[in-house]
């Protein structure tokens, strides 16, 4: 908890550090009401700074000093000061050597950083700053040392003990106790340090590098999961093998470890040679985990095996650089997700989390650049923006310079900086540097908070067989960013004929027509681009792949939006085509609602999803992107005003219209994949998990027609899958029906069934705490009382509180308040057990702004509450704080 006033720490005071630390010998003796922590560091003055000897500031947090010494020389109290943050003392030599011993106590930390207990076991999470409660340490990512970790434990009850690196030695002591030794010969900072000790099997495999090198992989897990690690292990050496292909970057270690905890604040942390898991990011089984488990699963062992290289080998000089790690290898991860399963699925669904949370986060009050120049508490940044935007923008770089020059620019990035602790702009220097080009003014994607807005017109000159886009951009005001330069964006666009067929462009200073699509570099803030030679009327296709995080608007018509949906060449663009034709029909019918008209469905949103549901040839993953409507996330983040009972009530409506309309095709593919799923055993693999998409996106929209047939096959795909994915689907959609009985008696039987399984427990907590049925908060109440509910576990609390904060809006956002009054309730509580999970709790309130002045006045009502409510996490602070500015 916070004592004194919360500091504003800036990237422009960033100093590099006075003293380095070479070497870091660390001893842990695990106890089970204590811990004792020995660390031997051996240290020197920055040489680059200088040879006179400033006093050393060590951070320190929540630990208890037994002793400390310098060069073997035991230190009294007059040799140091102590404060609850900091140990300063006062070296007399160029190099030396500190040796200190302090107590904690993981076995009371709720908090979940540093050094804690879960389940039983000892684990650790250090990033961003938790290094600090487990030792005195320049815990800051530009002081990279060689660790070495000793651990001892009980025997018997710790029969495992990891750390980073290579096992050196280990033995058991006369008291049941034993231990063992790791030594990691890469340099690293403190933040990838981990520990685990405890009673685990693994499961083990290898993995042969491209220079023939063999790597031991073992996957830790908890006896009773070691069924479920093989989907896990399956996607890790694909990573392995893929980032070899990719980016040529070989793994380092003999040995990789990942262990799965189940009470973790995230999905995963990459420490050197041991990840650490949330449970949930690892275990999947068909019987278990549903077909996006799995895809999470694969997507985050692949996203922390890529750290190894970008952010463990080279990594960030300082946290305002996160993105430097995160943008690059979340975009890493997600090129590899599309090259397992659908580029064009993939890019869907990233572009429509993006469009939904990111937007909304660039346009709140905590909006903040790729690269933020200021933070309270580090922990609160790892956002939206700083992973998928940063993503974005280093996708964009390699959109302006091709897979070919990206490549030369990332090698040349490894190579360089191999070993260091670096910034933003040495990313882009290197990419500069590889390809010769100037990337100062695309820089200002990292420095520019706000979704940039591009609105393009065109103009047809039919005798000089000219067309004309002009393109204007502007980027809303943000929190301190009032004035904003011009970004760099570049679109992708083709022009398309009458006939559908791709035009062929010939740009300014070109003697012929090229290829007919082109990346544009629009950098100015208004700027025309002229094709030459267009012989008809064409119609554009502009920002294809959505090479470009901005809002783009075109006035198309929605005659036009369906022939885009037809015709357009790029996937995605096509996919995009029927997003603004479904926005522009359910804005219509929010305001028919809002006007208290009765609403009157556009026949042509109708037509096009019969059409694309007719096309057999069509990927059923795409036939599933179309048919999904807009988000009412995504609708309120469009929306000037959100109407929350509007949004919700329109499209509701449109379902069903939907439902009755398209029941017989429904119904038909509903069948024919209900079928393929009875006869076939589970795969999990990218074409399988279309089917059962599509098959259970059909089944929730048969439900709504209330039909008996479709509740009977609903119930008997409940009952006699042999997945979690058709068996979550059948549950969701009972959950959110007006079947009552089915409903209540399915619940009872998949819990009876499952409630040792704490994963498949969150899945049914979640599903319950989402629906939209009335009487929401009560049922988010009832939940909570439920035995499997834990407050102290994070998952648990992200699928009950979470989901009903995050994705059930018209029963969080109730008129009378009470679901904002709960939220702030949970977060008050929780402020003290887990600021993280507090702080990201938060974030339903943080938009505010958003919606009617009634709504604002209680929303922001309940934040000075919880501003009020007494000693306040620097987490929770900050956002708190932030949101009523
Ligand atoms: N690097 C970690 C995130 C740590 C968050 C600390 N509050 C997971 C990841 O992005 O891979
Ligand atoms: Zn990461």
């Amino acid at each position: 908890m916070r004592t004194e006033q919360p500091k504003m720490i800036y990237l422009k005071d960033y100093k590099a550090p006075d003293y380095l630390i070479d070497e870091t010998h660390l001893t842990f003796e695990l106890h089970d009401d204590h811990t004792l922590v020995h660390a031997q560091l051996v240290m020197r003055r920055n040489p680059a700074l200088g040879s006179d000897l400033p006093p050393l500031e060590l951070d320190g947090q929540e630990l208890e000093l037994l002793s400390l010494a310098l060069n073997d020389r035991a230190l009294g109290e007059a040799d140091y000061q102590l404060t609850d943050s900091h140990l300063t003392l006062h070296p007399d030599s160029a190099s030396f050597v500190i040796d200190s011993s302090v107590r904690i106590h993981p076995e009371t930390n709720t908090a979940l950083e540093g050094l804690y207990k879960s389940s039983g076991m000892f684990c650790t999470q250090c990033e961003a700053e938790g290094f600090r409660k487990i030792t005195y340490y320049l815990d800051r990512p530009d002081v990279m040392s060689k660790f070495t970790t000793t651990l001892s434990a009980e025997q018997h009850s710790y029969p495992v003990l990891l750390s980073n690196g290579n096992p050196i030695a280990s033995g058991s002591e006369e008291d049941g106790r034993h231990w063992a030794t790791w030594e990691d010969p890469f340099m690293k900072p403190a933040y990838l340090f981990a520990l685990v000790a405890g009673d685990l099997w693994c499961v083990e495999d290898s993995f042969t590098t491209m220079t023939e090198r063999e790597v031991a992989l073992r996957i830790y897990v908890e006896p009773e999961n070691i069924d479920k690690c093989q989907h896990a292990m399956d996607s890790l050496k694909k990573s392995m093998r893929w980032d070899e292909q990719t980016y040529g970057r070989e793994y380092d270690l003999d040995i990789f470890m990942i262990v799965a905890v189940n009470d973790f604040n995230m999905g995963a942390m990459e420490n050197k040679g041991l990840n650490i898991f949330n449970s949930s990011a690892v275990l999947a089984k068909a019987e278990t985990a549903t077909d996006a488990a799995h895809q999470r699963v694969e997507a985050i062992v692949a996203h922390e095996y890529f750290h190894n290289w970008s952010g463990n080998r080279v990594t960030c000089r300082d946290w305002f650089q996160l993105s430097l790690k995160e943008g690059f290898t979340v975009f890493r991860d997600s090129q590899f997700s599309a090259d397992m399963n659908s580029p064009t699925v993939k890019r869907i669904e990233d572009v429509a989390y993006l469009r939904t949370h990111q937007f909304a986060e660039d346009a709140g009050p905590l909006a903040h650049s790729v690269r933020p120049d200021a933070f309270i508490e580090i922990s609160n940044f790892y956002t939206l923006t700083v992973y998928e935007k940063g993503s974005e923008v280093v996708r964009m770089i390699q959109t302006l310079l091709g897979a070919e020059g990206f490549r030369k620019g990332s090698d040349l990035y490894f190579e360089r900086h191999d070993g260091q602790a670096v910034t933003c702009d040495d990313f882009i220097k290197a990419m500069e540097d590889a390809n010769g080009v100037d990337l100062t003014q695309f820089k200002r994607w990292y420095s520019q908070a706000g979704t940039p807005r591009l609105q393009v017109s065109e103009a047809y000159d039919a005798d000089a067989q000219r067309y004309t886009l002009t393109f204007k951009q502007s980027c809303p005001a943000t929190p301190g960013q009032t004035e904003k330069l011009p970004f760099v964006i570049p679109v992708e666009l083709g022009l398309i004929g009458a006939q559908g067929q791709a035009l062929p462009l010939q740009l300014e200073g070109e003697a012929a027509a090229g290829a007919d699509t082109r990346v544009i570099s629009i950098d100015q803030a208004e700027q025309q681009v002229v094709f030459f030679g267009v012989a008809e009327q064409p119609l554009p296709s502009l920002l294809r792949s959505f090479s470009a995080p901005v809002k783009l608007s075109f006035p198309y018509s929605r005659d036009q939006l369906m022939f885009l949906m037809q015709h357009d060449s790029d996937g995605f663009n096509r996919w995009e085509a029927s997003q603004q034709l479904a926005v522009q029909v359910l804005e219509e019918l929010v305001g028919q609602q809002q006007r208290g008209e009765p609403m009157v469905m556009d026949q042509r949103l109708i037509s096009a999803l019969e059409t694309v549901l007719a096309d057999e040839m069509l990927d059923p993953a795409m036939v599933s992107e179309m048919l999904s409507l807009p988000g009412e996330g995504y609708l309120t983040e469009i929306a000037e005003v959100a109407d929350v009972d509007a949004i919700h009530a329109a499209r509701e409506f449109a379902r069903e219209a939907l439902a009755q309309a398209l029941y017989a095709p429904l119904w038909q593919r509903y069948q024919a994949y209900r079928e393929v799923s009875r006869n076939s055993p589970y795969v999990a693999e990218a074409e399988h998990f279309a089917r059962r998409r599509l098959q259970n996106i059909a089944l929730s929209y048969l439900m709504l027609t209330g039909k008996e047939q479709v509740l009977e096959a609903c119930l008997e795909q409940f009952e006699h899958c042999d997945n979690m994915t058709e068996r979550m689907a059948a549950l969701a959609v009972l959950v959110n029906s007006t079947h009552t009985e089915a409903r209540a008696k399915a619940l009872a039987s998949f819990a009876e069934f499952f409630k040792d399984n704490a994963l498949v427990m969150d899945q049914w907590f979640s599903v319950q705490a989402a629906s939209t049925m009335p009487g929401g908060l009560a049922r988010v109440e009832e939940l909570m009382q439920h035995p499997a509910f834990n407050l102290k576990n994070p998952n648990k609390v992200r699928a009950v509180i979470g989901a009903f904060g995050g994705q059930n809006a018209i029963n969080f956002h109730q008129l009378d308040g009470s679901g904002y009054r709960f939220l702030a309730d949970q977060v008050i509580t929780l402020n003290a057990l887990n600021p993280q999970i507090a702080s990201r709790l938060l974030s339903p309130l943080t938009r505010w702004r958003k919606y009617s002045p009634e709504r604002q006045a209680l929303m922001k009502a309940e934040l000075e509450r919880i501003l009020a409510s007494g000693e306040l996490s620097s987490d929770v602070y900050e956002v708190v704080s932030k949101s009523l500015a």
